[in-house]
């Protein structure tokens, strides 16, 4: 073990990787598996031993290395060599003719041209940089001027190569593209996170946003994130530094399209969108199949129309069609708004409304004891997912719509995970339909609705009412609440419809022989769940205090009240002013928890949980971590080798004492902490003014909690 590889073993390792490779384009790329799973699990096995018994073989761009990474503390900003534009948006036909009529006024001698069509992924670009052909980093597109380095979590996307496909990579190469979750994917994530009593992601995009942010980057592996390339820039070396210009004008030869700074490398230099999208797939990249070169307007909206109806089919959501002008001479004439490449347009398809039956309306009683009403729908298929249920929002709203029983409606989704019912067909009305109406009784326990003639919302205001206590005990559960694993929403339910829990404290006393009899309930997860209940004793006061569902009370204010008011006794007997006095927390904020402190009800809870043991005061470890260090609101940038700490370790006692830490110098930057060999970044920070620091001083200014 661990002897220096000999010849044979570092070409056995090599061709490992090149078979590796070559089977993973053809299977994530191509779509066009060539080899069976199991010689492919094999060749890994092997090739994984290898590295295992010779660690200095091991390199970034093996096929081993997308396995993911220990959490990081956070993501650094990073500005993007090359800014990320937006698209100009055209909503019909008459749009997509003016954005015509303006590039042609600008380039008028121009006759007949070539567009390249694209769908337009519904996910999240990414910019990727490859230097000498290896993948060096990922960041997000964040406002386009600068993004997140999320680099271990883009290693773990398989479509994405960790080396470029050619043996004369240019020396930079930069890789733009759209990161997306499969529908199926999103359904099953969706799926996992309702069973835990999460929140749910709206749709595909937000939870590919919400993977790519993941900090554990082997969560991020499991989930099969994939990315479809349209950009790739080829840079030399002196490129790597340069600034970006903030705008440009058409003519401006330093407008950053993709066929300047035209590359000295050996690998041709594309001279279209179309052959830069050949380009892409040659060196690795999954290219969207379904793109098409049209020779006329009359085309691309044959194009357009065409993937309106057959998109319905695709494994992801798209949103529209990307139209580039497919000469990057032209494309270089035009140049960029403020904003805007003026030769590209994305058409968009308008947020899809299906038609539907009415079965029934039902009535959904919440955490808050707001009751909504809600349409029972005959199944459909809308924007990717099946639609059997849509809200209809409130009182005010179910007069409006005038909805009877059988009604045909017209259901929508647009960007919100809950569709809505947008119109009713009246005309469709079968004879004698019941009007649907707001029940003046809560459907769970009976007890007379309230509604307030100032507001929208019909309430349940019986603290006891069953829906309610099972809203209270699922956000009890959340992971950024009490965190009790396995606590969702199958076994809440049978936990108060069998009466075994009416409030949050009776959880404190369950058993595992108490549990046995609920449905399905085994010896182990009956173990289980005591466990997790028992662990979520542990839990901070700031998690306990949001937990308890004051309205207006989310993390964020619960940190500042706990930090604030270190006992549950602290807070209860605080007067209004004395809350309001607490800088963010506002009078209606303060209103709320005075009040929720008044209720008898709420006051035996507090003693119950106390009893319970759980945490109702904050520890001096959290008073520590709720005080705002000695750097909060500082931003820090670290440049060449400093005398005792590795960078990971500056960056750790920084982010400890609460500053930040980014990569680029800038007018925003606090302090530069520099060391030996400092370069470029020392000469910025001085020319902008920018207090400079030794490591020395970082430790003294972090203070003692870290040092
Ligand atoms: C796609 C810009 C240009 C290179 C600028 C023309 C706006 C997201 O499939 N081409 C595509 C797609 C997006 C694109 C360009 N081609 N820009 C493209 C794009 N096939 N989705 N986008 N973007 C990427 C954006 N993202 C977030 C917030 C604002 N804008």
């Amino acid at each position: 073990m661990n002897q220096a590889a000999d010849e044979t073993t570092i070409a056995r390792v090599q061709t490992l990787r090149a078979q590796l490779q070559a089977a993973s384009y053809a299977y994530y790329v191509l779509d066009a598996p060539d080899l069976p799973d199991e010689v492919y699990d094999r060749l890994y096995r092997e090739l994984q031993d290898l590295e295992a018994a010779h660690p200095d073989l091991v390199t970034p761009d093996s096929p081993t290395q997308r396995v993911g990474e220990k959490p990081a503390t956070q993501f650094t900003s990073v500005r993007h060599n090359i800014p990320l534009y937006s698209l100009e948006n055209a909503f019909d036909l008459t749009e997509f003719r003016a954005w015509e009529d303006r590039w042609r006024r600008q380039a008028p001698t121009v006759g007949k041209v070539e567009y390249v069509a694209e769908l337009k992924i519904d996910g999240n670009a990414l910019a990727l940089t490859y230097e000498n052909g290896v993948l060096v980093r990922g960041v997000t597109r964040g406002d386009g001027v600068s993004g997140e380095d999320i680099t271990p979590n883009v290693r773990t996307i398989r479509s994405i190569p960790l080396r470029l496909n050619t043996d004369t990579p240019p020396p930079v190469v930069e890789v733009r593209g759209e990161a997306f979750l499969p529908l199926d994917v999103f359904e099953q994530i969706n799926a996992e996170r309702e069973a835990r009593g999460e929140a749910l992601f709206a749709n595909p995009r937000n939870a590919a946003a919400g993977t790519l942010r993941q900090l554990d980057s082997r969560i991020v592996a499991a989930r099969r994130l994939d990315f479809f390339a349209y950009t790739v820039h080829l840079r030399d070396e002196e490129m790597k530094e340069k600034e970006h210009p903030s705008s440009s004008s058409p003519s401006s030869s330093s407008s950053p399209s993709p066929s300047t700074p035209p590359s000295p490398s050996p690998s041709p230099s594309p001279s279209s969108q179309w052959a830069a999208l050949d380009l892409l797939q040659t060196l690795g990249f999954r290219v969207n199949p379904n793109r098409q070169l049209c020779q006329s307007e009359t085309e691309v909206q044959a194009y357009f129309n065409e993937w309106d109806t057959k998109r319905a089919q695709l494994s992801y959501l798209t949103d529209g069609v990307v139209v580039k002008l497919n000469d990057f001479a032209l494309q270089q004439q035009l140049g960029f708004t403020q904003k805007f490449p003026r030769w590209a347009v994305a058409l968009k398809y308008p947020a899809e409304e299906v038609p539907t039956l009415l079965e029934a309306v039902s009535f959904q009683v919440g955490r808050t004891g707001a009751v909504t009403p809600v349409a029972e729908l005959r199944p459909v298929q809308l924007a990717g997912t099946t639609v059997a249920r849509a809200t209809l929002h409130n009182a005010d709203r179910l007069a409006e719509l005038d909805i009877h029983q059988g009604d045909t409606v017209i259901v929508r989704k647009a960007g919100e995970i809950i569709p809505e019912v947008v119109r009713v067909l009246g005309e469709l009305r079968p004879e004698h339909a019941t009007k649907a109406t707001m029940p003046t009784h809560c459907p769970q326990c009976a007890s007379a609705l309230v509604k307030p003639e100032d507001e929208a919302v019909t309430r349940c205001i019986n603290s006891s009412c069953p829906a309610i206590v099972q809203g209270a005990i699922i956000h009890w559960a959340r992971r950024d609440a009490l965190d009790i694993e396995g606590l969702g929403e199958k076994w809440v339910k049978q936990l108060v419809e069998q009466g075994l829990v009416q409030s949050v404290a009776d959880l404190y006393g369950l058993t595992v022989e108490a549990l046995l009899p609920l449905d399905r309930m085994g010896q182990k997860s009956a173990q289980n769940l005591v466990d997790a209940i028992a662990a979520s004793k542990t839990r901070p006061w700031a998690s306990v205090l949001y937990a308890l569902g004051i309205r207006h009370v989310g993390t964020v204010n619960a940190k500042t009240l706990a930090q604030h008011f270190p006992t549950v006794a602290a807070l209860a007997t605080a007067s209004p002013d004395e809350i309001e006095a607490v800088h963010t927390i506002g009078p209606e904020i303060a209103q709320a928890v005075f009040q929720w402190f008044r209720v008898p009800a709420n006051q035996t809870l507090i003693d119950r949980l106390q009893r319970a043991g759980l945490q109702l005061a904050a520890s001096p470890e959290e008073q520590a971590q709720l005080a705002p260090g000695p750097l909060a609101g500082k931003t820090f940038v670290l440049t060449g080798t400093l005398p005792t700490l590795t960078r990971p370790e500056a960056s750790a006692i920084i982010e400890a004492a609460g500053g930040k830490v980014t990569s680029s110098v800038s007018k925003a930057t606090d302090y530069l902490v520099a060391g030996e060999k400092a370069g470029s970044k020392l000469t910025k920070a001085e020319t902008l003014g920018i207090a400079i620091l030794s490591e020395a001083e970082l430790v003294a200014m972090a203070g003692p909690q870290t040092a």
